[in-house]
């Protein structure tokens, strides 16, 4: 058998160096920017060497084709504005490895994918979401980052590339390898964890507007301060959020802007997003309701105006009973007593996949538990080890 952990770990630190960080083996990859599209133009050469047919669609999907009803094994290149190397790549290179190993072994047809701004720079799973039909193309096009780019703006630099959007039913399915980036495996000591089912998140922009004053001489009761309300908004948020969590809700509010951001200015205006996660699809209808309540509640009580963004979101998934079946065949093969089924508190594109085909995950450990940060790090035998969990698998089927 010809799969090549060498050549695998190779190709991954080689992918590393697009966008390294300089800070231990963190990357700077974010969707479109000029080393993500270099990553994809260097990925697409390592798959038109290994005999795969190279296809960008659209929206900066790229493919590396083996033939009609292949399995499709991949991830994402893109990274968070300071990501880690292994997050979204180690799947792409590990489907990269099996479909070149398998090829030269004339063996089961394999396709790999590399999906773009999974990483939600513009939306959330963007690529993936376009690919899937959840969104359409021209709503994709208009979502902004945070500096007010938009999508559109952004793949018309991969325009050159870009051919038609792929048929789902040319593959049987999809598996996605990734780390877990949560500490779960790494206290358990298990090495292969094989993913149950995806959270579901919603994430939304918010924009409060006070009056910007003088420091020195506003009053504080004459105040309509943009950063006092978003602390109280935060707060309430805290609050009734915590109310109806259950311990695996999560919420985050992650970037925040004041305006003018200025020491001796009353904040005129606050710009934050604010997502949360959960398995329950009602859970995460209420506390949707909870957020416009809040929002309410703080434009009336502080006299200012609070915009609340459309909400974006994925819901929960369930992965393919048949596809789990192999890799915990696998795991068991392979790791035996060191695997075990866990759900994904993170988002994976395997999530939208899962709408269109038959879809499976797999993790290996996360050192610390530590992930979307420079620091995030897996053993390389446990890189190793998902790979050929993950061969074994796709064999399999
Ligand atoms: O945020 C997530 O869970 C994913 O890494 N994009
Ligand atoms: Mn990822
Ligand atoms: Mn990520």
């Amino acid at each position: 058998m010809a799969l090549n952990p060498a050549r695998f770990l190779q190709d991954l630190h080689r992918l590393r160096s697009f966008g390294a960080s300089g800070v231990g083996k963190g990357v700077v990859r974010p969707a479109f920017t000029a080393v993500d599209i270099a990553s994809r133009q260097w990925l697409a050469s390592r798959m038109q060497e290994a005999g795969l047919e190279v296809h960008f669609d659209p929206v900066g999907n790229l493919f590396g084709l083996n033939g009609p009803k292949s399995l499709l094994i991949g991830s994402h290149s893109d990274s968070q504005p300071e990501g880690g190397w292994l997050d979204g790549a180690l799947g792409v290179i590990a489907g990269l490895e099996i479909a070149r190993a398998s090829k030269e072994d004339g063996g089961p047809a394999i396709s790999v994918v590399n999906f773009q701004d999974e990483e939600g720079r513009f939306g959330i799973l963007t690529g993936s979401d376009v690919w899937t039909g959840q969104i359409s193309l021209a709503e994709a096009d208009a979502l902004t980052d945070t500096d007010g780019l938009t999508l559109g703006a952004a793949r018309a630099r991969m325009s050159g590339r870009a051919r038609e959007f792929l048929p789902h039913d040319m593959f049987s399915g999809f598996i996605e390898m990734h780390i877990e980036q949560g500490p779960g495996m790494d206290v358990s000591g298990d090495q292969i964890g094989v993913v149950s089912d995806i959270v579901g998140i919603r994430e939304t922009r918010i924009r409060i507007c006070g009056r910007q004053n003088h420091a020195g001489t506003t009053p504080m009761a004459l105040r309509q301060d943009a950063f006092q309300a978003l602390s109280d908004f935060n707060q309430r948020i805290n609050a009734r959020f915590g109310a109806v969590a259950t311990k695996a809700t999560v919420w985050t509010l992650g970037h925040a802007e004041l305006s003018p951001n200025a020491s001796s200015v009353v904040p005129g205006q606050a710009r934050f997003t604010l997502q949360w996660r959960d398995g329950d699809l009602a859970r995460l209808a209420a506390m949707e309701s909870i957020v416009e309540d809040v929002a309410k509640d703080i434009a009336q009580e502080r006299g200012v105006e609070v915009e609340v963004g459309p909400v974006g979101g994925i819901d929960p998934a369930a992965m393919d009973d048949r596809l789990k079946a192999a890799l915990q065949q696998a795991a068991h093969d392979l790791a035996p007593s060191k695997w075990r089924d866990l759900p994904s508190g993170a988002l994976h594109d395997a999530a939208n996949v899962a709408r269109v085909m038959p879809t499976a995950m797999l993790f290996v450990p996360s050192i610390g538990g530590i992930s979307h940060a420079f620091d995030e790090d897996t053993k390389e035998e446990d890189l190793i080890k998902g790979l050929e969990v993950l061969n074994r698998a796709a064999l399999s089927l």
